[in-house]
């Protein structure tokens, strides 16, 4: 009986599908840049460790428990690690009064983590149909990676003194989100990009907190996106947050720098934002008057869902407060 003829295909016919399934992945879903590194190890590690020993990740538990050390090397998060891609994923920066941070709303209505988080996984299920055996996890912000060192050591840009990682082109406004791979690529990789801040301090000196307490270097506790984002229920507001023009999350050390100037344009709001631009005292009551359980479903899988009710009016409250006192006196 004759056997049936192996079916073979040649690794450049796979190296052609690789590349045109990145390319549709990147035109569809608009990505900003990719590239792909066979660096496990992160090259700022050290700078990690050391920044959480002087207390500067605040109550950030995450990046203080077991899952410190996870973000040393790939492998220690996803023991078959070889390789990763990583993806920048910019959002369209709105310009407007009310200030919540460009990423909360920036990827339509929903939270960036559901919108891209979907879309990797897909990509990842595509590329295992081309490379059999290929397993794959995904890197997008909660997972036990150091995103900006992925993406830095990849070539995708360089540490800024605001300690965001910029694209030349792109800025920083834009996600970093990764898959890491268990098989290696036939793909070019990236040399490491130099710093090109120079001289300029604009992120430093425009901070309202001082969080930014040396280049690269970000106090948490002083800064606004970690109390208006990371702190739930009441509390004591970073000195100097009063003079910010942010509620929720904060942009400013990224609107001032020259590498985001040709990005930051006055468009249509989406819905969030106009939901966030009516009268504080409409906003307050309307969230006062939801149950946790209402507040839960209102805000589900948005940027704002995490925060819970409390944290929402903690973060309106005190512009509220902030608002009274600026109010001349009779
Ligand atoms: C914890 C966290 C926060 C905390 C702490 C921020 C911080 N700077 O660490 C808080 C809540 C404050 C925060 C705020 C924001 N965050 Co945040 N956050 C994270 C998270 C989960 C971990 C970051 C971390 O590990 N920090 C540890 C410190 C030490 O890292 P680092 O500040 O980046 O410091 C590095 C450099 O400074 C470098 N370094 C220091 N000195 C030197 C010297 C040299 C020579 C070199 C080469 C490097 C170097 O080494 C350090 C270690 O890597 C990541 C997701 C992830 N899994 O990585 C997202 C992430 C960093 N956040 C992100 C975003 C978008 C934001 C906000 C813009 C949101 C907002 N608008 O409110 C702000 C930006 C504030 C800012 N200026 O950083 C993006 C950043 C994208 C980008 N372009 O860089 C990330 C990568 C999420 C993602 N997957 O896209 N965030
Ligand atoms: S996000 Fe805001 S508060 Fe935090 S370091 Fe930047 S400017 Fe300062
Ligand atoms: S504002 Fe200036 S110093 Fe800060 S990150 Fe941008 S270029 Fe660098």
């Amino acid at each position: 009986m004759k056997k049936p003829k192996k079916s073979f295909v040649c690794p450049r016919i796979i190296v052609i599908m690789l590349k045109s399934i990145l390319d549709d992945f990147c035109r569809e879903h608009k990505v900003g840049d990719y590239a792909y590194t066979e660096k496990l190890q992160a090259q700022t590690y050290e700078r990690f460790e050391h920044w959480v020993q002087l207390g500067y990740s605040a109550e950030l538990k995450y990046l203080q428990d077991h899952r410190k050390s996870m973000r040393e090397n790939l492998k220690k998060y996803f023991p078959d690690a070889q390789s990763a891609l990583v993806f920048l994923f910019p959002y369209q920066k709105h310009k407007s009064e009310k200030n919540t941070a460009g990423f909360l709303s920036g990827f339509s209505d929903e939270d960036y983590h559901f919108i891209l988080g979907k879309k990797l996984q897909l990509l990842g299920e595509s590329l295992q149909a081309s490379l059999p055996g290929l397993e794959f996890k995904l890197a997008l912000d909660m997972h036990p990676v150091l995103d900006r060192d992925l993406a830095y050591r990849a070539g995708l840009g360089f540490f800024g003194k605001n300690s965001m990682l910029i694209h030349p082109k792109l800025g920083s406004f834009f996600m970093i989100g990764s898959l890491i791979l268990s098989q290696c690529l036939e793909h070019e990789q990236r040399e490491v990009m130099q710093e090109f801040c120079g001289k300029c301090e604009a992120c430093l000196k425009s901070c309202p907190t001082q969080a930014l307490v040396a280049p690269k270097i970000l106090d948490a506790k002083k800064c606004v996106s970690y109390f208006t984002l990371e702190v739930f229920k009441e509390g004591v507001a970073p000195k100097g947050a009063e003079n910010g023009n942010y509620f929720l999350g904060c942009d400013t050390c990224q609107d001032v720098c020259p590498w985001n100037k040709k990005h930051l344009r006055r468009s249509e709001q989406n819905r969030w934002e106009t939901y966030f631009s009516r009268p504080l005292s409409v906003l307050i009551e309307e969230i006062q008057n939801h149950s946790n359980k209402t507040y839960q479903a209102f805000f589900k899988r948005t940027g704002f869902e995490r925060m819970g009710k409390r944290g929402m009016l903690k973060n309106l409250n005190l512009i509220q407060e902030r608002l009274k006192k600026r109010e001349p006196r009779d």
